[in-house]
């Protein structure tokens, strides 16, 4: 073999032997855990309680700020960030194919009324992180990258709803746990809510859905598995409950004599909970509030404002239960004199996940070593909402005790960097 031969054999191998393949980079990608709990750990300060976790109500001020830190390492990420006119921060990348729809992935900020640091912060920061690996390692997606931070979660799945549908004026009439109006709201955080029609998206508009989030149930905690494959995510219907009564002079008024909503409301409760547990399967019934008026020791209460939550992963027997929960109420109105009113908050549909997502969540995982399990949401998410358009997938890390909605929530941070790689090489998968 002459020298010029031998040289470009050898140049010819050289690549291969040297030179990464595109394909070994992206197998061998990454996301820095310790960077992302950092993260995770500076966004708890915003709204962070006495109890260890987390009280930042959506359109509050902590809110703001949190959302204002969430912008700075988006920006970071090299994504170009922008709010919709609903309020959500939405992160751009374009990708090396102009003709194919974005893939998007996100959560939300926001939290209950003092609940945990990692319900929806998890996959919100996991994202972010995501979108930095990609860009600090230069990878570049077919698909256009989009990285959303849905405003208002815990409110309704509000923005994500506003994408996949025109809010109407009773939605934007809706006082959830801000205390503020969803109108109102929307302004506070920077959205236009006269312009709502720009926010939604088509059927089409979107290549897919992948949203990272903690269990919020035990069963992963319990069963010692790394990730969740979510199979589908629970619809859930929430009503707010009026008992009128009359209010009367708790000495003078016979106990045969009173309209005592309290009284009405306490049988409504026991019923609730007896119609949901009296068939057989893993549907939730839940009355959440409860505000007896006027409040006073020495006065029947005239009047309690209440709730109803159900949830089950089909909508029928969601239909069912309330169908049964009215027929125990009418007897509870002619036994105690009160009248019930049920006015519907907020009803999100049942949302199976795609097939091809959760393969390609469960390929990744098990790539990555990571055992895996198949399990459904209980808790609702803003991928339900989404999944009016486009294709779905949901990766779960365990939830210690399956505690969630509360200071206790918690998730170690090797199975949040666990659940961020998965994220990141479902979407390589899903981009390929
Ligand atoms: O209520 C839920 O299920 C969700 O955590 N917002
Ligand atoms: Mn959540
Ligand atoms: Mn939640």
């Amino acid at each position: 073999m002459n020298r010029r031969t031998f040289n470009f054999h050898l140049m010819a191998a050289l690549p291969a032997l040297t030179l990464p393949s595109q394909n070994s980079l992206r197998i061998n990608l990454r996301i820095r855990g310790q960077r992302l709990n950092a993260h995770l750990s500076e966004l708890a300060q915003f709204g962070k309680t006495p109890e260890g976790g987390t009280h930042r109500v959506a359109y509050s001020e902590e809110d703001l700020q949190a959302r204002q830190y969430a912008m700075r390492l988006m920006r970071e990420a090299k994504l170009d960030v922008s709010l919709d006119a609903a309020g959500n921060i939405i992160g751009r990348r374009a990708g090396s194919d102009a003709v194919l729809k974005p893939l998007m992935i996100g959560s939300h900020i926001d939290s209950v009324p003092a609940g945990g640091s990692y319900d929806g912060q998890v996959g919100s920061m996991g994202a972010i992180e995501v979108a930095q690996t990609l860009a600090e390692n230069n990878v570049r997606l077919r698909h256009p990258l989009e990285v959303v931070l849905f405003q208002n979660e815990e409110g309704g799945t509000i923005g994500s709803t506003a994408l996949a549908r025109l809010l109407t004026d009773q939605d934007l009439s809706l006082v959830t746990n801000s205390k503020k109006t969803i109108r109102a709201g929307i302004k506070v955080i920077g959205g236009d809510p006269d312009n709502l029609a720009s926010a939604v998206r088509k059927q089409g508009d979107l290549a897919g859905y992948l949203e990272l989030h903690i269990e919020q149930g035990g069963l992963l905690h319990q069963e010692k598995i790394n990730i969740g494959v979510v199979e589908g995510i629970v619809g859930v219907n929430w009503w707010e409950v009026t008992v009128e009564g009359f209010a009367n002079h708790a000495g003078t008024t016979p106990m045969n004599q009173r309209k005592d909503a309290l009284l009405a409301a306490a049988k409504y409760i026991e019923a609730v909970n007896r119609v949901v547990t009296s068939l057989p399967g893993r549907q939730v019934g839940t009355v959440g509030k409860l505000q007896a008026f006027p409040g006073a020791f020495n006065i029947v209460p005239g009047k309690v404002v209440t709730s109803l939550g159900l949830r089950d992963l089909d909508a029928a027997k969601v239909r069912m239960l309330y169908e049964k929960i009215q027929a125990e109420v009418k007897l509870i109105e002619a036994a105690t004199g009160t009248k019930f009113e049920f006015k519907q908050v907020t009803s999100s549909q049942p949302a199976p996940t795609d097939a091809r997502f959760r393969q390609a969540i469960d390929e990744a995982a098990k790539q990555l070593g990571f055992t895996t399990k198949l399990l459904p949401s209980g808790a609702g998410h803003d991928a339900q909402e989404i999944a009016h358009l486009c294709p779905i997938g949901m990766i779960f890390i365990p939830s210690r005790d399956g505690i969630s909605h509360s200071p206790r929530e918690f998730s170690t941070p090797e199975d949040i960097t666990n659940g961020a790689n998965v994220l990141l090489h479902a979407l390589l998968k899903l981009d390929a």
